[in-house]
């Protein structure tokens, strides 16, 4: 009895179902999604964290209904002074997290629907050039924050707390 209750213990993670939209499905994992308090109508941004255990890919767009559009953008220093400038691609490479953060690749939302207060929960999907696209939530930290909001921890942006 004992041997069989381990075995049937040993295979149930095999029968739980991995869905293609579990942010935590797949080779790709998006996490420490998040935002600063804006006011409706001016521009927000978004920070996030992309681990890949699978092949190279590439983050490609990235949408939300809180905002009329989000952009892709990369912070570069030129002759010492901080500018920000489009891209259609961020590489997500095998390994190797890709962290959108204060100075580096981020994405502007424009056109803010709503104020975002600190706090504040949002929807967002992420797309990549080759895996499905990921949903996750955004936590909003107070303006002017250098990092995501610490009672984020170390979860994925699908938790609830
Ligand atoms: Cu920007």
């Amino acid at each position: 009895m004992r041997r069989l209750l381990l075995l049937s213990l040993l295979a149930m993670p095999l029968l739980v179902p991995s869905g293609p939209t579990r942010a935590e499905s797949g080779p790709i994992q998006v996490q420490q999604v998040w935002s600063r308090a804006a006011p409706q109508g001016r521009v927000g941004v978004l920070y996030m964290t992309v681990t890949d255990s699978g092949a190279p890919d590439q983050l490609v767009a990235v949408s939300t209904p809180v905002a009329e559009k989000a952009e892709l953008h990369e912070s570069v220093a030129e002759g010492g002074v901080m500018k920000m400038r489009p891209v259609a691609a961020a590489p997500v490479e095998t390994g190797k997290p890709l962290v959108l953060k204060p100075g580096g690749y981020h994405v502007m939302l424009m056109g803010l629907r709503r104020t975002l207060k600190e706090g504040d929960e949002f929807p967002v999907t992420i797309r990549f050039a080759h895996a499905g696209p990921i949903s996750v939530t955004a936590h909003v930290a107070k303006a002017g924050a250098a990092a995501a909001p610490a009672e984020m921890g170390r979860g994925n942006g699908t938790m609830s707390h």
